[in-house]
């Protein structure tokens, strides 16, 4: 079995990658842990293309949860909706953040126990190219650097 328990209580996991998704980097991934027996939980990191050219993130997937899926929320006449997004593009040096409030990833049926601090990986897709791994922590409540937006 592979250790899914952070040795010291690390939040930030790089990946360098290879082949589409060539010069992502993503890193401080958090999961807010849902209340038992929730059928679903949202993630959180922080992406940013460190490569010379356009990424565009497909697709989303985990083998700790049924299905993923990169999702955008948005508020219209006060009410919070969610939204579906398709593909993500990511310029040469753009910087994009997932928190609360905003997008995220939408995790859905987890196959395994949501423990605070247990690690989740995320397989990340880009076009036509091999999935690259992040990995998010699963935290009681969101790390200082990713305080939900309140202010719209
Ligand atoms: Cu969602």
């Amino acid at each position: 079995m592979r250790a899914r328990h952070t040795v010291l209580g690390m939040l930030l996991v790089a990946s360098a990658a290879a082949g589409a998704c060539e010069g992502l980097v993503a890193s401080d991934g958090w999961i807010r842990q849902p209340p038992p027996g929730s059928p679903h939980a949202a993630g959180y990191l922080v992406l940013t293309n460190a490569g010379k050219r356009a990424i565009t993130i497909e697709r989303v997937a985990s083998p700790d949860f049924e299905a993923a899926m990169l999702h955008e929320t948005r508020y219209s006449d006060g009410r919070a909706q969610m939204r579906h997004v398709h593909s993500l593009e990511l310029a040469p040096g753009e910087r994009v953040e997932a928190r609360p409030g905003g997008l995220h990833v939408m995790l859905m049926r987890p196959r395994i126990a949501l423990t605070a601090d247990a690690l989740i990986e995320l397989d990340i897709t880009c076009a036509a190219g091999a999935p690259v791994a992040a990995w998010l922590s699963v935290r009681r409540s969101p790390p200082p650097s990713s305080a939900p937006d309140t202010e719209d």
